[in-house]
């Protein structure tokens, strides 16, 4: 029997997942996770490329790993952890480092937004940060990547970097992964701002629909939504915020795009909020309360993601190991 392929995903902790986090990414992977074998982790070495206050950064965390079982991820098919349990990450992104061009990394757009709004003192962490995000990947062996459309570049330029590795040792030591990126959520918008994707650091919160806002808020940012002028239910490039609220439709309910939008011919956009706010609601609000059941008992929730970090890391040493050898390094005792 053909051993399943490896799917890998993160997410990072710089605060509480919003809708475009659950719709590109993490209902994808709970879809997925019975294809693949699959490893999920909160990458907490991401999220210190800009500043973080240790409260938040630990808080969520663990809400992070509790939002991804709430959702749906199956702890048992699935690992799951923490990324700095595992210091295997770290330690190839330095090999990596030395096959990346300097060139390949000024090119990244998420370093080119994040830089400009980072005034003067831009870490060098946010320039080497797809490097760290190809170790991620490489480490094990990982065939299929499920990520929201902005990452698609990150994932191109680790094909990139495991490619010239192969290339430079004439051996298969990496193999090429895949980014896969579904049609609809893959681009949540900003509810304020349609012109940009909905991001955890936004400037304003009134955009981005975080999934542990209130039924409340939620509806109050989904109603508020910037739309044009117009009137006509239509799903074009030029009416970005309508455009926005039907993918979010469509990401949930699954049904077409023109099934929607034959089913609002004749209607306002007012009827088009009301509604997208309705399933919004529907979809986040179980998953909030499971969420926050699973953060009563943190022993448990810990429990869980060391049990994955143990198994995870078995699988990195392995790659760093067949890694270290391939470049000459002498073993150290013990390896
Ligand atoms: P930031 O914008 O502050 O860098 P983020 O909102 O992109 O953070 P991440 O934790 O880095 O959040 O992303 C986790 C996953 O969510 C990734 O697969 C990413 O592609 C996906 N994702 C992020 N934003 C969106 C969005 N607006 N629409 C669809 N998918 C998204
Ligand atoms: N860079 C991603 C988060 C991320 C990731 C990964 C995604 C870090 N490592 C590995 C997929 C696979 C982001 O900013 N959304």
């Amino acid at each position: 029997m053909k051993t399943k392929d490896i799917m890998l995903s993160a997410i990072q902790p710089t605060s509480y997942p919003h809708l475009g986090n659950y719709l590109g990414a993490v209902k994808n992977w709970v879809k997925l996770q019975d294809q693949y074998r699959s490893y999920c982790f909160i990458v907490d070495l991401h999220a210190i490329t800009v500043p973080q206050t240790p409260e938040n950064l630990s808080l969520n965390t663990l809400n992070a790993a509790a939002f991804n079982l709430a959702a749906g991820l199956n702890p048992k098919e699935v690992t799951l952890f923490i990324q700095s349990h595992v210091k295997e990450h770290a330690e190839l992104a330095w090999i990596l480092n030395c096959f990346t061009y300097f060139g390949e990394l000024g090119r990244m757009t998420q370093f080119k937004d994040k830089s400009s709004k980072s005034g003067e003192n831009i870490g060098a962490g946010l320039f080497t940060y797809p490097i760290l995000m190809a170790s991620d990947i490489l480490l094990y062996d990982t065939k299929i990547v499920p990520v929201g459309e902005d990452q698609r570049q990150h994932v191109e330029l680790t094909r990139n970097i495991a490619t010239r590795f192969n290339h430079r040792f004439e051996k298969e030591i990496f193999i090429i992964p895949e980014p896969r990126i579904q049609g609809s959520g893959a681009r949540i918008m900003d509810l304020q701002d349609p012109t940009s994707k909905m991001s955890k650091s936004a400037q304003n919160d009134k955009g981005v629909v975080f999934m542990n806002d209130s039924a409340k808020e939620m509806e109050k940012k989904i109603k508020g939504a910037v739309t044009d002028s117009g009137s006509e239910i239509v799903y074009t490039p030029d009416k970005p915020g309508i455009k926005n609220l039907i993918d979010i439709q469509v990401a949930i309910t699954q049904k077409s795009i023109q099934e929607i939008v034959d089913h609002y011919q004749g209607k306002m956009y007012g009827h088009l909020k009301v509604d997208t706010a309705k399933l919004v609601m529907e979809e986040a609000m179980p998953i909030q309360e499971k969420a926050g059941q699973l953060l009563k008992d943190k022993d448990t929730l810990i429990d869980i993601l060391h049990d994955g970090a143990e198994r995870a890391r078995n699988h990195a040493r392995e790659t760093l190991d067949r890694v270290y050898s391939t470049i000459g390094f002498v073993p150290g005792k013990g390896r």
